[in-house]
């Protein structure tokens, strides 16, 4: 019994996933990859591969750059800055908590990173695509 229940726990810990995110590959204003589809219980790990950034939760539109500071929530997210000036590969984890969607950037340079398309979508949709989010980003 004590075993069937221990392994009934260790279950969702198993199914849980982490998602690899690099952020500045190859010394670009990028996430890479740009966008995730994640469950409950899933991780995203952010790591910053050059220069010195965030990932922060911003609006789908309007206002999108800059991310402000705490990010957009209901359950957003906000690294704060996390520079690799020194090459520690500095790492951000955010454990997925709900199912809406939740847009992201990086908030550098009073948002200039973030209107050059340093974005991110986790579980964007139909309505509110990453290639849209993008586009609001830019213009914003
Ligand atoms: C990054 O650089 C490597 C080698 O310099 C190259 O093979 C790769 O395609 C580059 N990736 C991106 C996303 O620029
Ligand atoms: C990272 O960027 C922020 C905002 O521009 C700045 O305040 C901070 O000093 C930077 N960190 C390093 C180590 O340069
Ligand atoms: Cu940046």
């Amino acid at each position: 019994m004590f075993y069937k229940a221990l392994l009934l726990a260790l279950i969702p810990a198993a199914l849980a996933v982490d998602h690899a995110i690099t952020i500045g590959l190859n010394n670009t204003l990028s996430f890479t990859p740009d966008q995730v589809v994640a469950a409950i219980g899933d991780t995203l790990t952010f790591t910053v591969v050059a220069r010195n950034h965030s990932t922060t939760t911003t609006t789908f539109s309007g206002a999108v750059c800059p991310p402000p500071p705490g990010g957009v929530g209901p359950n957003g997210w906000d690294s704060g800055f996390l520079s690799d000036l020194d090459g520690s590969l500095p790492q951000f984890v955010y454990t997925v908590v709900d199912t809406e969607p939740h847009f992201a950037a990086c908030m550098q340079a009073a948002g200039a990173h973030c209107r050059a398309g340093m974005t991110f979508a986790l579980n964007p949709t139909a309505e509110q695509t990453y290639a849209q989010f993008l586009a609001n980003a830019e213009a914003s």
